[in-house]
């Protein structure tokens, strides 16, 4: 994992680098309110892909970093931090099918407090594949919007899922149940996509 501080003229200022044993890939990057930095990503630990996040504090010095996940592969695509510095992780969980020998991708939603200790997960339970690649609070922060994909008889939709945290239960075993709200958009984005090679093509016809 990389991260590069450029100035507002665009001149690099310094790098770093965090190289687990494994494969690496940073796919987030976010600020809490003092301008510590927290990168996100996965990581292979022992040939496990698991969530990774890691914090540098506003002058790039290394601070700790954490991961997470289970015994499929765990990659972190979106971070989400709220005005109390408590960090949320979105990505895809590869979880097997009991008792078959199959994998279904699911959305996976972390939460850690401001010191970067774990606090609980949720892992979305639908059967068919789906992953998140963008999560964000709305201004109130009782509420968190994970968007990504969801497999609808043999093609990709875009989904958008909305958690409500304030009053979701926490079992013992640090799984969280939260009620989701599935908020379609496949109409609109078809009719946007749509939109977009309808222009596209006549543009080229020009
Ligand atoms: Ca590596
Ligand atoms: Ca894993």
């Amino acid at each position: 994992m990389c991260l590069i501080k450029y100035n507002s003229s665009g001149d690099k200022q310094w790098h770093r680098i965090r190289d687990g044993v494994g494969w690496d890939l940073c796919t987030g990057i976010s600020l809490d309110s003092s301008e510590n930095i927290y990168i996100v990503g996965t990581t292979e630990i022992s040939g496990n892909n698991q969530m990774c996040l890691v914090k540098f504090d506003p002058s790039g010095q290394y601070q700790w970093n954490k991961t997470w996940g289970e015994a499929g592969d765990d990659m972190a695509m979106g971070i989400a931090i709220d005005s109390s510095d408590n960090i949320y992780l979105g990505g895809t969980s590869d979880i097997e099918v009991p008792l078959m020998h199959w994998h279904v991708g699911k959305i996976s939603l972390v939460n850690y407090d401001s010191s970067g200790q774990y606090q609980w997960d949720h892992i979305r339970d639908e059967t068919q594949n789906e992953g998140c690649f963008a999560l964000e609070l709305d201004s109130t922060e009782e509420n968190i919007y994970l968007a990504g994909l969801t497999e609808n008889i043999g093609h990709n939709d875009t989904l958008l899922v909305k958690y409500k945290l304030i009053g979701a239960s926490t079992n013992g075993d640090g799984k969280k149940d939260i009620p989701s709200y599935d908020i379609f958009l496949i109409i609109i984005f078809t009719c946007v996509t749509l939109t977009y090679f309808i222009k596209k093509i006549r543009k080229e016809k020009k």
